[in-house]
């Protein structure tokens, strides 16, 4: 029984293909009712899915002025989703103090220091700009932030983040942190990350990316004891929402697979300093760190795999996967074993739920990830995902890294700074040899590689980039799908329509979702809210007793009241 589960994969893309409809009058809908321009323009962004043969979309470009977007800033992606969960590191904002705010514990990257080690992340440190700084200069009062914050705290290490106004005064927050590194003998470093950079907080990713990899990567040599595991791997882009992180550690610990950092969910400082020695590197969201793969690659000969432990089948393959990397049969029958027990506790309640759920659908709209990995939850218990997106992501999100050679460098990426990166004479290492890497790929496993999201996704499913409200709307009236997964922005605009809403940032509060604990978590989650019979037992009161009747405009005039003698005081001034 628990064999039959482990080795099922859930329906492939093939076999979900005969239960969708032709999409083709929707897409003709959504865009007959914008302007040609803006028509010509997010036409570029709307796909009709085949996964044999991948057509191009336009993504990472600015959002069309006036529409709803969902996206952030730049200052955003840096300090609120890369650097922000480093638990150690003081992360000053130099910028007014609504920047800061907006920052402060909004995102549920969850983080627990060991007893005795400090973490900040309930902290909120700024400059809190005010007009007299930005007429007269703000360096000074950023150096006054640093000598203040090393007096209170003595950190290992002080961040600087520029906000818009910041770049727009001009400020050096560069030159800040070189005198505060040498006048404080602790690593002072600053993002460039002004909120208006690119044109999403995408572009603060790879500016955090480089920051960190300049700043931190390979400047602390652990103990060479500390290095005897030869299975040691970082995790890239995870970030411990709602306690992900601690789930897929626990999992990779019962294998026998030591962390030695995570970019950058419950991490410190000096995990990140050392991250150099891991053997691999996994990559779990591509879109926000697979610069600092590539880079690592190149300077430390560490290879990367693109892994997804969201979904308890998708948790499998990943654990089965970093295995065949190391290639290593005591790992492998390791790996094999904790498969097989963690499935013992899944198979039964996954069963009864599938019953409940299969056949529904779900769509699902999140930043520049998540709307690919959720999808394998929902292939668990027999859901189909037939339309998504991404608010940011680049097109080798979409149609996989081998794009990237044919995507087109404009304006906006040009700002972002390109690292040149070498190997390093001493430090770097290759992991695996040629022959080592040939012999992998024979078997299947291609290192450096992310296939994207439209492979993955059934024929004649609609994939929409940077997703409007409109747009949103109307695959609402043309699927009703049984969930939608988005944000914050656009999560009552659904729930107006009467269909339940799931956050995939913050996870409303629930959560983790990863792994095989949070897989059982998220499918009683999803069970809960599409089998709940309240939106049909409910009238909602916008629709018994609207407060704006829709018949306003079509109220006979004044002077037609009047004719008519329709109105009980005609005469009386209004
Ligand atoms: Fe990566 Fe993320 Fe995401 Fe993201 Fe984000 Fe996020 Fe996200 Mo919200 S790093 S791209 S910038 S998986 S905060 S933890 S949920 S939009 S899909």
């Amino acid at each position: 029984m628990a064999t039959e589960s482990i080795n099922k994969t859930g329906p492939g893309p093939a076999e979900q293909k005969m239960d969708l409809p032709d999409p083709t009058s929707l897409v003709q809908d959504i865009l007959s009712n914008y302007p040609t321009k803006v028509a010509r323009k997010r036409a570029k962004h709307i796909r009709i899915n085949d996964p044999n043969m991948i057509v191009e979309i336009e993504a990472n470009v600015r959002t069309v002025p006036g529409i709803i977007t969902q996206r952030g800033c730049c200052y955003a992606g840096c300090k609120g989703v890369v650097i922000g969960p480093i638990m150690d590191v003081v992360q000053i904002v130099h910028g007014p103090i609504g920047c800061s705010f907006y920052a402060w514990m909004t995102r549920r990257n969850l983080g627990k220091a060991a007893p005795g080690d400090p973490n900040y992340l309930s902290y909120c440190f700024s400059t809190n700009l005010q007009d007299e700084d930005i007429v007269f200069g703000g360096e000074k009062k950023l150096k006054q932030a640093c000598r203040e914050a090393f007096e209170i705290f003595h950190p290992k290490a002080v961040a600087i983040f520029s906000t818009c106004p910041v770049g727009l005064i001009g400020d050096d927050v560069h030159s800040v942190a070189r005198e505060m590194k040498t006048e404080l003998g602790i690593n002072v470093f600053g993002f460039s990350c002004e909120g208006y950079k690119g044109v999403s907080q995408s572009a603060g990713h790879h500016i955090a990316n480089n920051g960190l990899f300049k700043n931190v990567v390979g400047t602390l040599e652990p103990p060479v004891e500390q290095t005897v595991n030869p299975f040691r791997i970082n995790l890239l882009g995870e970030y411990n929402i709602g306690g992900d992180g601690w789930e897929i550690e626990r999992v990779l610990n019962l294998c026998g697979i030591e962390l030695v950092s995570t970019f950058s969910g419950d991490v410190n400082y000096n995990d990140i300093a050392q991250s150099h020695t891991a053997n691999l590197n996994a990559i779990m969201c591509y879109r926000s760190i697979n610069y600092m793969a590539e880079m690592m690659e190149k300077k430390y000969g560490i290879p990367w795999i693109k892994v997804n432990f969201i979904g308890a089948d998708a948790t499998a393959k990943s654990l089965r996967k970093i295995a065949q990397y190391f290639d290593d049969q005591t790992l492998i029958n390791r790996v094999e074993e904790v498969i097989e027990r963690e499935f013992g506790e899944i198979t039964t309640i996954r069963k009864e739920i599938t019953e409940r759920c299969k056949g529904k659908l779900a769509l699902m709209y999140v930043g520049g990830s998540r709307a690919h990995h959720y999808q394998e939850l929902f292939k668990d218990i027999g859901m189909t995902s037939v339309s998504a997106g991404h608010e940011f992501a680049h097109r080798d999100d979409y149609e996989g890294d081998n794009v990237i050679p044919t995507i087109k460098v404009d304006a906006d990426s040009r700002n972002i700074e390109e690292l040149t990166v070498e190997a390093d004479p001493l430090l770097y290492r290759p992991r695996k040899t040629a022959g080592q890497i040939a012999a992998l790929e024979e078997k299947g496993l291609k290192l450096q590689e992310y296939k994207g999201l439209m492979a993955d996704m059934p024929e004649r499913s609609i994939v929409i980039d940077d997703i409007s409200h409109h747009e949103m709307h109307r695959l609402i009236e043309f699927y009703k799908p049984a969930v939608f997964c988005s944000g914050i922005k656009d999560k009552y605009v659904i729930e107006k329509m009467g269909v339940p809403c799931k956050q995939l940032h913050n996870y409303d509060y629930g959560g983790p979702y990863a792994g095989f604990k949070g897989a059982v978590n998220f499918y009683k989650e999803i069970d809960r809210i599409v089998n709940s019979n309240v939106r049909r037992l409910i009238t909602p009161p916008w629709e018994s007793d609207p407060q704006i009747r829709a018949e306003f405009f079509n109220q006979p005039s004044r002077n037609e009241r009047i004719a008519q003698n329709a109105e009980p005081n005609a005469n009386k001034s209004i």
